[in-house]
């Protein structure tokens, strides 16, 4: 049954179809299949194939945009259920979130927030088109310990200089560690722009997330 529902799942957001995505996703948890593997190997792949015919046009921007709107929906099941097992842990620190200035991606960086609200972190999403100055402000208000920057598009991800750059400029590294992730990025990266790690996917945010907490000097991440 669940090679054939990830099939399923996949097909939902190539096709923007909310509603299917939303009832699959509610079918998957009657059947007891793990919410994470349902977005690893059911939508996520969905997403990447989105891309694919996108780049290759064969898809446009409000294909684009409905299958974003079905991957919310999925997630929107399947969220809930993921933060259940967070309630159950100890609070395992503060992490402010964010997608970086002039973009609007936004599922990557809210599937990390969601891993991260399981595995026992106090997670503020700041949301999308966020400045550097508004992650170093709300970094400070709310005593972060790590922030996240997201960035999905190779003409946005040197705004996560800018994050750094404005943590730096407030005083508030290193005290407040600074993690970068999203598709164009990387751990060269990550070096480059002086943060202090790189994730290549929501589960590595969680280990980094970690790493960086217990003060780790080397935890740029995977390559
Ligand atoms: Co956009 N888009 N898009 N898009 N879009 C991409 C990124 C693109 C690769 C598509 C393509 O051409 N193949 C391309 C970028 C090319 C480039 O720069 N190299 C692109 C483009 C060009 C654009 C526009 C410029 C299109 C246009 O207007 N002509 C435009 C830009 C808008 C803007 O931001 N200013 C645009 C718009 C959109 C939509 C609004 C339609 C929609 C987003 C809707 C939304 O989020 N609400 C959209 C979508 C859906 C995509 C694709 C198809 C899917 C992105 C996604 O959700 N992936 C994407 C193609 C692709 O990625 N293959 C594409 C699923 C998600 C789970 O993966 O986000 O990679 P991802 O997150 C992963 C990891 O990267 C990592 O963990 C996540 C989970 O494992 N991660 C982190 C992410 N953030 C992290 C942060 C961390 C750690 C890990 O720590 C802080």
């Amino acid at each position: 049954m669940p090679e054939d529902i990830y099939v399923e799942m996949r097909q939902s957001i190539l096709e923007g179809l909310v509603d299917r995505a939303a009832a699959l996703a509610r079918q998957a948890i009657s059947a007891g299949v793990a919410p994470l593997d349902a977005i690893h190997a059911g939508y996520v792949p969905g997403m990447h194939a989105v891309g694919e015919q996108f780049a290759q046009g064969k898809m446009f921007l409000p294909d684009m945009m409905a299958s974003a709107s079905a991957m919310r929906a999925a997630m929107g099941v399947l969220d809930p259920e993921l933060k259940k097992l967070g309630t159950e842990r100890p609070m395992a620190g503060v992490v402010v979130l964010g997608t970086v200035e002039g973009d609007i991606h936004e599922i990557g960086k809210l599937l990390v927030g969601t891993l991260l609200t399981a595995h026992g972190f106090r997670v503020h999403d700041l949301g999308v088109n966020v400045t550097g100055e508004t992650f170093a402000a709300r970094a400070s208000e709310l005593n972060a310990n790590v922030v996240g920057a997201s960035a999905l598009l190779t003409t946005t991800m040197r705004r996560q200089k800018s994050v750094v750059e404005a943590l730096d400029r407030a005083g508030l590294r290193p005290q407040i560690k600074v993690m970068v992730g999203g598709a164009p990025v990387n751990r060269r990266w990550a070096e480059e722009i002086g943060a202090d790690g790189y994730a290549k996917d929501a589960m590595s945010a969680v280990a980094l997330t970690r790493d960086l907490m217990a003060h780790k000097p080397l935890a740029l991440g995977q390559a």
